[in-house]
């Protein structure tokens, strides 16, 4: 295959993380023109292109060489690689702090459920076997592993399965099927994966490039500057207010002594109850603001 001087990511085309992970790129500074067909982005400022495909065929694109990056759920990935012959062919470069799910096992509400073993001898429907058959391998659980492609929560009902293991957000869809979660087999998230060798020519700095990004992005997501002003002996006071394991910096206010400006990276919101504590504490004139990027 003819080396590429474009970097090329394969992003889901229409589903959950389809458009988070749009709005992530761009939050990265990448702008995209989008082909007649829908199916291809061409990157405006930065050498990096989109091919827009279902997240399945997502690592066998980059395992190929047709696509440098993609972005998948974790449960995706693993399932992928589970698989012997992939085994090593990819490598998870970064979490993306969205598209969170777990892949769990659900039995009917009303069956009895006393741990792993009671899944022995049972038929577990799913449509990840390879990660399935690899939990009950760990546990040493003789079941039978029913791979379906899709709409494995009704599987139950229609007397073609005793259990699921499923992806779950909510757990809505669960309830709803009259199942209910007993064990979680993976944690997952979406995912930036790449070939288990880098390119080492140009798309190389793009990609350490776009990681610096990404984290500049997913590191403050979320957060808020805080600014305040206050004397310097509440200061300490206002600090023991601050969520978390915040850090501020402390600004000397000119022809003010005694007079200090405080500004603190604060994670996640800062509500009002927060804000009306560290207030009390001795603040005055806080402000709240969002944080779009950082770079250290
Ligand atoms: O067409 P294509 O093959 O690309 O899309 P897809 O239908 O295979 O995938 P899609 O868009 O449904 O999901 C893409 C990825 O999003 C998954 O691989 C997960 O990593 C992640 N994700 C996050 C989820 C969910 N949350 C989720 N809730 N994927 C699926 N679900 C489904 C689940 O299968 C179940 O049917 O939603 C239902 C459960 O949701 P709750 O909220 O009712 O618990
Ligand atoms: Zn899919």
């Amino acid at each position: 295959m003819t080396p590429r001087e474009r970097l090329r990511i394969a992003v889901q085309k229409s589903g959950r993380l389809s458009q988070p992970c749009l709005d992530l790129l761009d939050r990265c500074g990448l702008r995209f023109r989008r082909s007649r067909d829908g199916l291809f982005c061409f990157g405006e400022g930065e050498p990096v292109d989109l091919l827009l495909v279902r997240d399945d065929d997502i690592p066998g694109l980059i395992a190929q060489g047709v696509c440098d990056l993609g972005v998948v759920g974790r449960n995706v990935l693993d399932e992928y690689s589970a698989d012997a012959a992939n085994q090593a062919r990819l490598q998870l470069l970064q979490p993306l702090g969205f598209g969170q799910c777990r892949l769990s096992i659900a039995v009917p509400q009303d069956a009895a459920y006393a741990g792993a073993r009671s899944l022995a001898g049972q038929r577990i429907a799913t449509t990840y076997p390879r990660l399935l058959r690899r939990w009950l391998g760990q546990r040493e659980v003789a079941a039978e592993v029913v791979t379906l492609s899709g709409s494995v929560e009704i599987a139950p009902r229609l007397g073609t399965a005793d259990a699921i293991c499923d992806l779950v957000q909510s757990g809505v869809t669960l309830a709803a099927n009259q199942l209910r979660e007993v064990e979680c087999v993976l944690d997952s998230e979406a995912v930036l994966v790449a070939a288990a060798t880098l390119p080492a020519d140009a798309r190389r700095d793009v990609i350490d490039l776009l990681l610096r990004r990404i984290d500049g992005v997913t590191r403050v997501r979320g957060s808020r500057l805080l600014l305040l002003q206050a004397a310097r002996g509440c200061v300490e006071a206002i600090m023991a207010a601050l969520p978390g394991a915040t850090r501020p910096t402390l600004l000397q206010m000119d022809g003010q002594p005694g007079q200090v400006m405080l500004q603190a990276l604060c994670p996640g919101e800062l509500g009002w109850k927060q804000l009306e504590a560290i207030q009390r504490a001795g603040a005055r004139e806080l402000f709240v603001l969002p944080v779009e990027r950082a770079l250290a």
